[in-house]
């Protein structure tokens, strides 16, 4: 039988639309969460992807035991999680979190059992419309590792938006997807270019550079990654992506605060925090920060 309990969408950005419109289009409930301090909260919220509109319920607060997809920036997941253990029905909620890059207090701030939803699929706003760009496929794991996979939310999500693969080494995963992150979005931001542009810009000892002191990050943190394999994925994704602009370059474009604490910035501060050094990215983080005026860790 089929588990009734609803989800809830937080984000209001192209993926957490995005899984919204697909999770109802699988016909189970779907309300989504917005903002608390929004002034005025209308009950639905319309949602236009390519030539569908969808209307969806909307909620302030958390209220009722839910599964609970969150796509959302690196820097509002933490204040998030928060709010959502204010609520009681939090305990008996699962959540699954989407944002990109690392956050330094993961481990404190999420349960064992917190799933971390990692994909490829393209997706950006055209002015009121979702437009699901690029196909891709997602994995699913938990935030510690040796957990059972939960059928229900594996099989809805997977059923909403194909392929979706069980992982439970997910960290990895992860660590594979803020290398690409760091190797392409601050050169976007620092060239103004589109991501298949950067490879004009950056010199190949500079990207070499940025990788092997993620390597190294990464296998302090008992994580195995190869140099050449985080340059060739980063590689393919700036030509499967040549025509986008980073979610960075969009991010400086709108004066929105960017990721760069949570990518390059990540790696600079938690190598200095193991002993390590990392100049490359140390120095990415601070040419992206003097532009953006980011300023630190929040
Ligand atoms: O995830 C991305 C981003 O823009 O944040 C990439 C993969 C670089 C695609 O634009």
């Amino acid at each position: 039988m089929t588990d009734k309990r609803p989800w809830l969408v937080i984000g209001q950005g192209a993926i957490g639309s995005l899984m919204a419109v697909k999770l109802a289009a699988i016909d189970v409930p779907v309300q989504l969460k917005l903002r608390s301090e929004n002034d005025v909260i209308d009950d639905e919220q319309l949602i236009r992807l390519g030539s569908q509109s969808l209307r969806l319920a909307t909620v302030d607060k958390l209220t009722t035991p839910s599964w609970i997809f969150a796509a959302v920036k690196a820097y509002q997941v933490a204040p998030l999680i928060r709010e959502l253990r204010t609520s009681k029905a939090y305990e008996a909620s699962t959540l699954i979190v989407s944002y990109n890059g690392m956050l330094r207090d993961e481990t404190t701030l999420m349960r064992g059992s917190d799933l971390h939803w990692v994909t490829t699929h393209g997706a950006y706003r055209d002015a009121d419309k979702i437009v699901h760009a690029g196909h891709g496929q997602s994995w699913l794991g938990p935030q510690q590792s040796g957990q059972n996979a939960p059928h229900e939310v594996m099989e809805q999500l997977a059923r909403a938006l194909p392929p979706l693969t069980w992982e439970d080494d997910i960290a990895r995963r992860r660590w594979q997807k803020l290398a690409v992150n760091c190797l392409i979005n601050p050169f976007t931001v620092l060239h103004k270019c589109r991501n298949g542009e950067i490879l004009q810009h950056v010199t190949p000892e500079l990207w070499r550079q940025v990788a092997y002191e993620i390597q190294v990050l990464a296998q302090y943190h008992g994580i195995e990654l190869a140099v050449a394999t985080l340059l060739q994925q980063a590689e393919h994704v700036v030509q499967a992506t040549a025509n986008n602009r980073s979610s960075m370059l969009q991010d400086y474009s709108q004066r929105r605060p960017t990721e760069i604490d949570y990518l390059n910035g990540f790696i600079a501060s938690a190598s200095a925090e193991a002993g390590l050094s990392a100049p490359a990215n140390q120095q990415l983080w601070q040419q992206v920060a003097a532009l953006t005026g980011d300023l630190g860790p929040r």
